[in-house]
């Protein structure tokens, strides 16, 4: 079929004609909408006398070129215009079925209000056009809806005009001075709720601010507010960028493919990533909310000011929103746990992604379907290769870089070649080598050994990279890695702190006089997405975990002391020897719980011990039974041997009102339970005594491990307490979904029909299901197949009612290659089930037959 055919980097070309304005008229009437397009179209390319339109699913009423109607011929989603004309007006009206579109891309309706979502090839949903973002337009939109329904219509740019029309309708014209490829557009219209605040900008310019939420959501929206007034001031200060229109806008909306998007002036947002109080939402959500507006807001100008060329260049602006964004949260809490978050994100996900049948270099060579490269590695991955530059070029000549950016490509679609080159011009740093991060997909595994010669002093390190070949390509180069290094003295001290530059397979490095045998601490800060390995001893660790400068250095050593214990522990079930725990690794844990000096948040993120999917990471196979077997074991071990401290801990955090305290409280709670059936008094007592959402759902997650009475009574009290608020049901369905309890998926086939529960929702799909998947590695995973089952009937409804939200469920279904035959075999079954598919979409087949071609 050739809609399924990739489309290729290599084959770019500029765009024949361009569009500089366009007119849009929206009259929204239900089923009965249309869309009246005037676009200025001007040819660019002498030769060319076809103009080629794209657009999907919409019914054209009419076409006329220069005021007169014209035939047009219509294949596979493009529409084609012989013309010879230099510069005219295209005019074309389409009827759309916004009720109807049940894939939330284009114009759709979200709980009785219109909303669109055009990234990346929504537009074409809405009317012909060259729906590719190297085309850049000023639009000006009019809106007209009843006006009772709808009484805010909202566009991007600046309101000009508003009034009344015939017979109980009004309408709204907007304009955005700023010109923007189409995948920025934005129209809603429905009836909301309004938070209105302001901002003076650093040029004294007043900016309104304006929240629209769900009716009766009101007093949840003034966090959301804040973070972007935070957002706003941040941006100034750290990276001297202010805002350029007047308004900005944010509506949160129910239905909803992702989490934000940053059309210019209006971000439609998930309600998930703007409505927060204390009562429902945790502190997670509160960081979520704060880090998500931030990240939209920074898009502002890292994507909407400066855009993509194409969209194989996305990570252009996501990689560099991200580490925006990840910075911002860094400025204003914890860097060491926000490092560790993202940290998580790449070892966790990302190295999965660069390990399975859809590896991909953060910039993608071939895309069949774009909403499936909206992944970790062009997102993280790509925030990581922002990351290294930084590191590279330190944070003054990296602001000099992105100053050079702006004055170079401020209005303009452009490549990651381009800000490479804006960095390296600013800096004077050849990135030249460096720039193959962009095109090698893959993990490097980054091999250390060391050596010392006390009698010379001399210690020496060699390093070596090897990238195995991946899914989409089988030749790998060495890469440019900036490899942070400490090394600390027996006593715990500093003895030497560096960046390296490791640039070959293979190098040496040697440190004189270095008097005593050092405890080198090594890839600080994950200075690197690599996978790294060098045989630390368990006295090592432990010193790393005691004395390293970086409060990161210190929980990845303590990450890499625990895995080991879990490893050795799966060796020896293998080996019918019975499991055990070095004293020496529960002595480590306890001195951290004892330690007075640490961040409550940081000690709670050491003692958030790696899950089995972070675990199955760290292998090339796995024996999945073994490996959760030795994991409960171990876990078991170390909260037994830390029951004490565990205890006091707990009681010690239990009033004080900050997050990083409840994060420690909830994990000390969690891993009691692990001790003793005893220990449940103290979560049900918190449940019962909760003054906030994360200390309730703590309790929850701290009896989810298995099942009993108490469980069943506190989930049904949430349940009654709850059942009307969706997000809220959503923790309760994601608590249902990640039970370990055996009966866990008996429960779910129930849930699907729960009146919280809807297939046509992402975020409860993505609660349940998604959940299920991804986070309950050992169900998900029974050798009865029942969870692949579970998940494939779910994926094969979606495909036709949200393929998006089905490509993305699916993801731990593809990534079988670890496993067992037995496993493998059920995972592919599934796989082929779904390619058999009639109608199979885009998004499920690119995903199943790559992975099902993948050896
Ligand atoms: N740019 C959007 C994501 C669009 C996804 C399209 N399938 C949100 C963001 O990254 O900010
Ligand atoms: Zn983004």
């Amino acid at each position: 079929m050739t809609t399924m055919n990739a489309k290729y980097l290599k084959d770019y070309l500029a765009p024949a004609f361009t569009i500089t304005h366009i007119d849009l008229d929206f009259y929204l009437d239900g089923a009965e909408t249309f869309v009246t397009a005037k676009s200025q179209v001007v040819r660019k390319d002498d030769q060319a006398t076809t103009l080629v339109l794209h657009g999907e699913g919409i019914e054209i009423i009419s076409l006329k070129v220069a005021g007169v109607d014209t035939c047009y011929s219509q294949e596979e989603a493009k529409l084609s215009i012989e013309t010879q004309l230099e510069e005219f007006e295209l005019e074309i009206v389409t009827k759309l079925d916004p009720e109807s579109n049940s894939s939330l891309e284009g114009l759709y309706m979200s709980d009785g209000a219109y909303c669109t979502q055009c990234e990346a090839e929504g537009f074409r949903r809405i009317t012909y056009f060259l729906d590719r973002p190297d085309v850049l337009a000023v639009y000006s939109v009019r809106v007209e809806a009843d006006a009772k329904a709808f009484p805010y219509l909202l566009s991007n740019g600046n309101l000009l005009e508003q009034g009344e029309t015939s017979s109980g309708r009004h309408f709204v014209k907007w304009h955005d001075p700023f010109p923007k490829p189409a995948y920025l557009f934005a129209l809603v219209a429905g009836d909301f709720d309004l938070l209105e605040d302001q901002f003076v900008t650093s040029s004294q310019r007043q900016i309104k601010l304006q929240v629209f939420v769900d009716k009766g959501n009101l007093h949840k929206a003034h966090h959301a507010m804040a973070s972007l007034k935070k957002s706003m001031a941040w941006d100034e200060s750290r990276f001297d960028l202010e805002y350029d229109l007047d308004i900005y806008m944010i509506v949160a909306v129910d239905f909803f493919n992702m989490g934000a998007m940053e059309n210019k002036g209006l971000n439609v947002f998930n309600t998930k990533y703007v409505l927060a109080d204390t009562n429902s939402a945790t502190d997670e959500d509160y960081h979520g909310i704060e880090s998500v507006v931030g990240h939209e807001y920074f898009h502002n100008w890292t994507g909407n000011r400066v855009t993509c060329r194409d969209w194989f260049q996305l990570s252009l602006k996501e990689g560099l929103t991200v580490f925006r964004d990840q910075e911002f949260s860094s400025d204003l809490g914890s860097r060491a746990v926000n490092r560790i978050h993202a940290i998580k994100v790449i070892k966790n996900q990302q190295f999965a992604e660069d390990s399975g049948p859809m590896a991909h270099p953060i910039r993608p060579e071939s895309v069949i379907e774009m909403n499936n490269f909206y992944t970790v590695t062009v997102y993280n991955k790509g925030a990581e290769v922002i990351r290294m530059m930084h590191t590279l070029l330190g944070e003054k000549s990296f602001q000099a870089g992105m100053k050079l950016y702006f004055e170079r490509h401020d209005g303009q679609a452009v490549t990651c070649d381009d800000f490479a080159a804006a960095m390296t011009d600013a800096s004077g740093v050849d990135l030249s080598l460096f720039k193959r991060w962009y095109s090698q997909s893959g993990t490097p595994v980054v091999t250390v050994t060391e050596k010392y010669d006390a009698k010379k002093a001399c210690y020496s390190l060699v390093i070596e990279q090897v990238t195995h070949s991946t899914a989409d390509q089988t030749d790998k180069l060495a890469l440019h890695i900036p490899f942070d290094l400490e090394l600390l003295s027996p006593d715990g001290t500093s003895m030497l702190s560096q960046v390296l530059n490791v640039k070959e397979s293979r190098q040496e490095f040697i440190f004189n006089d270095i008097t005593e045998q050092p405890i080198p601490s090594l890839l600080q800060n994950f200075s690197a997405p690599v996978k790294l390995d060098f045989s630390y001893s368990v006295e090592q660790l432990v010193h790393l975990m005691r004395y390293a400068s970086s409060e990161v250095a210190r929980w990845e050593a303590s990450v890499a002391l625990i895995s080991q214990s879990i490893w050795d522990n799966v060796a020896n079930l293998d080996q019918q020897q019975s499991m055990h725990i070095d004293p020496r690794v529960t002595d480590a844990y306890r001195g951290i719980l004892l330690s007075e000096e640490l961040d409550h948040a940081l000690v709670a993120e050491i003692f958030t011990l790696p899950s089995v999917s972070a675990l199955i990471e760290q292998a090339e196979t796995v024996d999945l039974d073994a490996l959760a077997t030795a994991r409960s074991f171990v876990v078991e071990e170390l909260a037994m041997a830390c029951e004490d401290e565990l205890l006091s801990r707990y009681r010690e955090q239990a009033s004080i009102d900050n997050a990083g305290s409840r994060a420690l409280k909830n994990i000390c709670l969690l891993l009691l339970q692990k001790v003793s059936d005893d220990h449940q008094r103290f979560a049900k007592v918190q449940y019962e005594q909760a003054e906030n959402m994360t200390d309730s759902l703590g309790a929850l997650l701290a009896l989810n491990g298995e099942d009993s009475s108490l469980r069943t009574t506190l989930m049904s009290d949430y349940e009654t307490k709850w059942s009307e608020t969706p997000l809220v049901m959503d923790k309760w369905l994601s608590l249902q979904a990640t039970c370990a309890s055996d009966t866990c998926l008996q429960q779910l086939e129930r849930l699907t029909k729960h009146q919280s529960f809807s297939f046509s929702n992402p975020n409860r799909v993505r609660s349940l299901i998604g959940a299920f998947a991804s986070a309950n590695t050992v169900q998900f995973h029974k050798l009865d197949g029942s969870g692949y089952e579970f998940v494939t009937d779910t994926i094969i409804k979606l495909n036709k009612l949200n393929p998006q939200v089905a490509a993305r469920i699916i993801t731990p279904l593809i990534q079988f290659k670890k496993f067992d035959q037995a496993r493998q075999s059920l995972m592919k079954a599934s796989l082929k089930r779904i390619l058999g598919l009639e109608d199979l979409s885009k998004d499920l087949y690119e995903k199943v037959s790559k992975a099902l071609d993948s050896k």
